[in-house]
């Protein structure tokens, strides 16, 4: 095996040169020791209030640029319906974020969180990705500061880690130029981590990226872990193709992306769970994924705006008892968690 503590991405990036099973052991080593047998998953409700988008990032099918011509804007009785419903059916994290409305004044954010808590006290709220507070930070003339202490007096709980793609300059300025940039990603996330709060960190691999920048991408989130210890879970996204204008070719193998998986385990010792997303892997390919380091597979979701309309088959959700059920089926424990990777329940 390389030398592990050679952080060069020129060393690292050989992990890849072996076979699946290698990495594999490895990474569920360091699962096992973590989280025995268990698989979490919560039960949360996305809500995306808007599709209205200053941005054009070319890998997204959820915007209402041009291949998506059915732009919405959800009124505040739509999202406290929604929100309503999805918590009488149990959900208990909202995980709302939307894209960079250039319609919606500074306020409208955290009077919807604010309305959503005072509701319902006892629910968590994930909201807001780094790229919206980049954009707030931009329009409104408001320093990261004030707006992650809005979100904090508004009610927000943590952070998602969307926005994040793929660190690389020269990668960012072709798929998803003129958003934030990775430094100030990074800034963000440890000004938040610095007040005392948790937030995730994804990757988007699997279109026009190569091996290197997934390795330095993960590298970058790492350094920043040793210095705040805030991220909770790392994301590996998978690339979903359909409707968007990134032109994509070649497209990762399972091995390869199970390889990812499991490398990311590996390179991120300091980051407590490795989530494999079952609505860009599918869900078949998530529970092989907790075989390959991945311990979370995410939740119920209810209704899924962003991968599924880049063709994944994720809008409606799962069910609790499907989850359960597959997690089971996969030989694991499926332990219900909130948002804080707390336990709640074990079946
Ligand atoms: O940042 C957009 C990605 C992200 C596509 O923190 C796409 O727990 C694949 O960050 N194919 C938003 N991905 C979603 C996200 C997330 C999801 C679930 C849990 C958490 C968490 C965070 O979706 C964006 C972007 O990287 N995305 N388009 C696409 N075509």
């Amino acid at each position: 095996m390389i030398d592990l503590d050679d952080l060069s991405v020129k060393n690292l990036v050989k992990l890849y040169d072996y076979d699946l099973f290698t990495l594999g052991n490895l990474a569920d080593d360091i699962r096992q020791n973590l989280h025995k047998n268990k698989v979490y998953f919560n039960m949360n409700r996305h809500i995306n209030p808007s599709n209205i988008c200053v941005d054009i990032c070319k890998f997204c099918a959820f915007s209402s640029h041009r291949k998506n011509p059915n732009p919405y804007e959800m009124t505040k009785e739509e999202i406290l319906s929604d929100t309503k419903s999805a918590y009488e059916r149990g959900a208990r994290e909202f995980h709302i974020v939307s894209a960079h409305n250039p319609n919606y004044l500074y306020e409208w954010y955290f009077d919807i969180f604010r309305t959503i808590k005072q509701k319902f006290n006892d629910i968590h709220i994930k909201a807001m990705t780094a790229a919206e507070v980049d954009f707030l930070h931009r329009k409104f003339n408001k320093s990261y500061e004030m707006i992650l202490n809005d979100m904090k007096d508004s009610g927000v709980d943590s952070m998602p880690g969307g926005g994040a793609e793929i660190f690389d300059k020269e990668i960012r300025e072709k798929i998803c130029k003129g958003k934030v940039d990775s430094d100030n990603w990074l800034k963000i996330h440890s000004i938040w981590h610095n007040m005392g709060y948790k937030s995730n960190a994804t990757m988007l691999f699997g279109h026009i990226e190569s091996k290197e920048h997934r390795i330095s991408h993960i590298l970058r989130i790492r350094e920043l872990q040793d210095k705040t210890g805030g991220f909770n879970a790392f994301i590996p996204l998978l690339y979903q193709k359909q409707n968007n204008f990134l032109n994509v070719n070649n497209f990762p193998s399972g091995i390869e992306i199970l390889k990812t998986i499991a490398i990311s385990r590996i390179l991120l010792p300091n980051i407590p769970n490795i989530k494999a997303y079952w609505a860009t892997l599918g869900l078949n390919l998530a529970l092989v994924a907790q075989e390959f380091g991945a311990n979370d597979i995410d939740g119920t979701i209810e209704k899924e705006n962003i991968q599924s309309a880049g063709g994944a088959n994720s809008k409606k959700g799962l069910s609790k008892e499907e989850l359960i059920f597959q997690i089971k089926d996969a030989g694991f424990v499926p332990v219900l968690r909130d948002s804080m990777y707390n336990e709640l329940t074990s079946f």
